[in-house]
């Protein structure tokens, strides 16, 4: 039997076996294929970006390991993620951060940027077939060590006012110009090493600096906001501005989307229970996929119970229209094409196994009070041969099936990034 004919088995045999529990799996595959996820540029590159005033890795994020081969250029990023994307089944949208601009080699400070600097992203991206989503970089600055959005001094909370405000304008032109809103994450780094007495005056001001940012209207048609909290930062453990309670808060009272970031919450604290409540208050939700290991809240996503415990409450709590699946991770350890596509495949795979579970048969054993059977079936579900239904998408996707992916990487490590 050859490979193919072998996946073509194995598919028909699990689709016979999904029927059982009364699921069918076409729908559950073309859901699949309609989720469309935002990669994160800075897994290519550590999160350096290319400006031209390289400075270091701040704002409470790091970046750890050595290995080689990480883009330096927007040439290679771009032949980087275009590689990973060949490793994908599904069409994914690319999530870019302002430090990212195609600056020609000149210094162009965060308050200057335009959407000149971003055309180029816009053409290539047109070009293979993606879109884009954007990112304020508040962090890796000389400005942003004593604060941001939320500084004592206002010239620097103006000039970070500045910087935000024109990456809303260059996400509604990118907008404008793919025909797809881009969705633009404001997370901010401000906080505090050790005990601070001035808590207050921080969120003060960074309400203040939000409502001047939001007070400038975008067309929804265009760009869309979201908004991240975090809980704490490296060298800034004590207190963080924008908490969870500052940022839920805020959004919902402004109709902004809040961002969750699967690494932003206390260690026993996931972000999957939080989906129900939060769309219920709030227009829609971006999700940073990510995979806190201790104090990194960024590994690479792996397919684990957290991962499987988010998509399964978006499909259950039927909020599919209203949640944006975006990665957020960077491991400088292992190679970092091989880290897209792992995690990409994690979070389809999640997904997959959300849209085949036998929800109706689990409510209806949930209302009469049968919890051992719904334990049971739950159980079961892990072991269904959802396996079987992602490795023929990825046949009929043209994709690399299985394992198949690591030898492609192998080979543009060799061909490509081994020599940079
Ligand atoms: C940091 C936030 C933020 C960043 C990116 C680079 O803790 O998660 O989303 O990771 O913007
Ligand atoms: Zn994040």
């Amino acid at each position: 039997m050859s490979k193919k004919e072998r996946i073509e088995q194995a598919y028909a045999a699990a689709v016979e076996r999904f029927a059982e529990l009364g699921i069918d799996v076409k729908p559950a595959l073309d859901k699949l294929n309609n989720l469309s996820i935002s990669i994160h540029c800075w897994q290519a590159d550590d999160v350096a970006g290319f400006e031209v005033a390289e400075g270091d890795l701040t704002g409470g994020i790091q970046a750890t390991g050595n290995y080689p081969g990480k883009a330096r250029t927007i040439e290679e990023l771009r032949s980087d993620v275009e590689k990973a994307l060949t490793l994908l089944p599904g069409k994914h949208r690319l999530n870019l951060h302002a430090i990212y601009g195609d600056f020609g080699g000149k210094f162009v400070d965060r308050d200057q940027i335009d959407i000149t600097h971003f055309q180029s992203w816009i053409d290539w991206a047109k070009e293979i077939g993606i879109y884009l989503d954007f990112n304020c970089t508040c962090f890796s600055h000389p400005k942003s060590d004593n604060g941001t959005l939320s500084a004592l001094d206002k010239e620097t909370r103006d000039f970070w006012i500045e910087h935000v405000q024109r990456c809303r304008a260059i996400a509604e032109e990118i907008g404008r110009q793919q025909g797809s809103p881009c969705i633009h994450n404001l997370w901010f780094p401000d906080g505090q090493k050790d005990i601070t007495v001035d808590a207050s005056i921080y969120r003060k001001n960074m309400k203040d600096s939000l409502d001047k940012i939001f007070s400038v209207k975008r067309d929804p048609k265009y760009m869309k906001d979201c908004f991240e909290s975090k809980l704490f930062g490296i060298g800034l453990e004590s207190y963080t501005v924008g908490s969870n309670e500052f940022v839920v808060g805020y959004c919902v009272k402004n109709n902004i989307m809040v961002t969750l970031d699967a690494g932003h919450y206390h260690p026993t604290e996931t972000i999957s229970d939080k989906i129900s409540a939060i769309a219920l208050f709030a227009p829609e939700i971006m999700l940073h996929v990510s995979r806190p290991v201790r104090w990194d809240s960024d590994h690479v996503v792996i397919l684990n119970d957290d991962l499987q415990a988010i998509a399964h409450e978006i499909v259950r709590a039927d909020v599919m229209d209203k949640v944006n699946v975006g990665l957020d991770y960077f491991d400088a350890s292992i190679n970092r094409i091989g880290a897209y596509a792992v995690g990409v495949r994690a979070t389809q795979k999640a997904f997959l196994r959300a849209f085949l579970e036998p929800l109706a048969k689990l409510r209806e054993y949930e209302a009469n009070g049968q919890n051992f059977q719904r334990m049971a079936l739950l159980e079961e579900c892990k072991a269904l041969p959802w396996s079987a239904i992602y490795d023929y998408y990825c046949l009929e996707s043209g994709v690399p099936v299985a394992e198949d992916y690591i030898a492609e990487i192998e080979k543009y490590e060799k061909d490509v990034t081994s020599k940079r």
